[in-house]
């Protein structure tokens, strides 16, 4: 399906890749003041996040050097990478993003440019082997960096101390994540996710505005679906633009209110009249989840199967039910669909009664009928609770001791946004200020890919070595601080 569409969408997409901007920047601290031994270390600090290439200007000192230096470069966007090792690393993504590379540098003086792009706030330098014959001296260390946003577009956040460090770490979030596509993370996965770009393109919409970047990342998702039209979690854009086999049916989904995002912010229809088809489509596609007796989506225990949260013990079903429910309603709010706004207030019904436990004011999910904050946030987004009994399901959540909890930026994103439609603005102002304050306490000059405050080691993947500490989708501090949505009277 949609087929005969892709080579217009892929032109359209390919027009709009931007020209990078590029910066050259040196440490701020490290620098070492003498020649270097064998078995010596020194961190270079940069002072900031950035992504780039390095170059090191290396020379000699003592007699002709007789041997090759050999060296280690570590990237570190945190200080804690700087101590972590992969020794032992046993989880289940590849041990490949970890940031370090090796180098023999057999003439010197030498100028070793390093062809791979890094995302990095420190570079620790490991001298493995020289000769007893010869000292390594770093006469200078730049990296010239790249980024698709550009900063003029952005005036600095009025308003006390500690939101402006919460917006200026979010901004350097996104601006990081900006390259030829809105990355998720620029050491991990270095990829489109569609789940990401919608928070970044959120955010971009009252910082960077770099509407063009959006709707490339739009085309490039529709070239990107498969024979069915069934768009893709992610996508590649090397050697060629292709969609990852990976399908989460939230992040299908997802492709709907990103357009939808799109058109209101960016004001462009035209993307809207290509896309509304293929994003109306998701909608159809997933129907084949719903048991068509019930009005329910069906469980599944395949991991990924929607995502929702990085909690692998959260249970999905009500989310992936309500999340459906949500897209639908941006589809609604691009085109009149009386069939749909019908399944739209069927399928609301369905979740109430089989998921909504009133005396506890409670949502629940699935057969063990798990009670999750995700499932509260998602029914309050969705509209499926509403008024007063919104508020309740958010405040019984929050006095529930079993509840199953949030570990993303993404998913507490969700939560704040929850608490601002039902009103709780000073509320949502001090999540942000507790959890992503939580992290500026923690030294990030970006937002983390995972941050559960009870467990600083948490990590999906089996270690946090893996972890990316540079995400996309935390930086929508910056989008709450921005648009207006804090204000009391919005
Ligand atoms: C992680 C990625 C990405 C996210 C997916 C679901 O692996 O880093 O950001 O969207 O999970």
């Amino acid at each position: 399906m949609f087929e005969d569409k892709k080579a217009a969408w892929l032109e359209k997409a390919e027009a709009l890749k931007p020209v990078l901007r590029k910066e050259t920047v040196r440490p701020v601290s490290g620098m070492p003041d003498h020649a270097l031994t064998e078995n010596e270390s020194v961190v270079l600090d940069f002072g900031g996040h950035y992504v780039g290439y390095l170059t090191l200007n290396l020379t000699g000192e003592g007699s002709h050097p007789d041997a090759p230096a050999w060296l280690s470069v570590k990237f570190c966007e945190n200080s804690r990478e700087l101590h972590e090792t992969l020794d032992g690393y046993q989880g289940w993504i590849s041990k490949g993003w970890v940031q370090q590379d090796q180098f023999h540098v057999d003439v010197l003086p030498a100028v070793l440019s390093m062809p791979r792009r890094y995302a990095f706030r420190y570079v620790k330098i490991d001298v493995l082997a020289l000769s007893s014959k010869y000292r390594l001296v770093i006469r200078d260390a730049f990296a010239e960096t790249v980024t698709s946003a550009a900063d003029e577009n952005v005036l600095p956040l009025e308003g006390d101390g500690q939101e402006a460090v919460i917006d200026r770490v979010a901004l350097r979030t996104l601006r990081s994540c900006m390259q030829d596509v809105f990355e998720d993370g620029p050491k991990r996965d270095r990829r489109l996710w569609l789940g990401d770009l919608r928070l970044q393109a959120l955010t971009n919409s009252v910082t960077y505005r770099n509407f063009d970047l959006v709707k490339r990342c739009l085309y490039l998702f529709a070239c990107a679906a498969d024979r069915e039209g069934r768009i893709p979690a992610c996508l590649f854009t090397e050697p060629r633009v292709e969609g990852d086999d990976t399908y989460m049916l939230d992040y299908s989904l997802f492709f709907i209110p990103t357009l939808l995002q799109d058109a209101e912010a960016g004001g462009d229809r035209e993307t809207v009249r290509d896309l509304l088809p293929l994003a109306l489509h998701q909608l159809c596609l997933a129907d084949r989840q719903f048991d068509p007796d019930t009005g329910l989506i069906r469980d599944s225990d395949r991991m990924g199967w929607c995502f929702v949260d990085w909690n692998l013990g959260l249970n999905r079903q009500f989310c992936a039910q309500a999340i459906w429910i949500y897209c639908a309603r941006a589809a609604l709010r691009m085109q009149d669909d009386p069939g749909l706004a019908r399944l739209v207030a069927e399928r609301t019904a369905a979740a109430r009664s089989a998921w909504y436990d009133a005396e506890r004011h409670l949502f629940v999910s699935g057969s063990e009928r798990q009670v999750s904050r995700a499932s509260q946030v998602w029914a309050v987004l969705a509209g499926i609770a509403e008024g007063e009994e919104a508020t309740a399901c958010l405040d019984a959540v929050s006095a529930c001791p079993e509840v199953v909890g949030m570990v993303t930026p993404y998913m507490m994103h969700h939560y704040v946004e929850a608490l601002c439609r039902i009103g709780r603005k000073a509320q949502a102002r001090q999540v942000i200020r507790d959890y992503w304050g939580g992290m500026v306490r923690h030294g990030a000059d970006t937002f983390w890919e995972l941050y559960n405050p009870q467990n600083p080691d948490e990590s999906p993947y089996g270690s946090p070595v893996v972890n990316s500490y540079c995400h996309a989708w935390s930086c929508t501090p910056a989008w709450f601080l921005r648009s207006g949505i804090l204000n009391e009277n919005a």
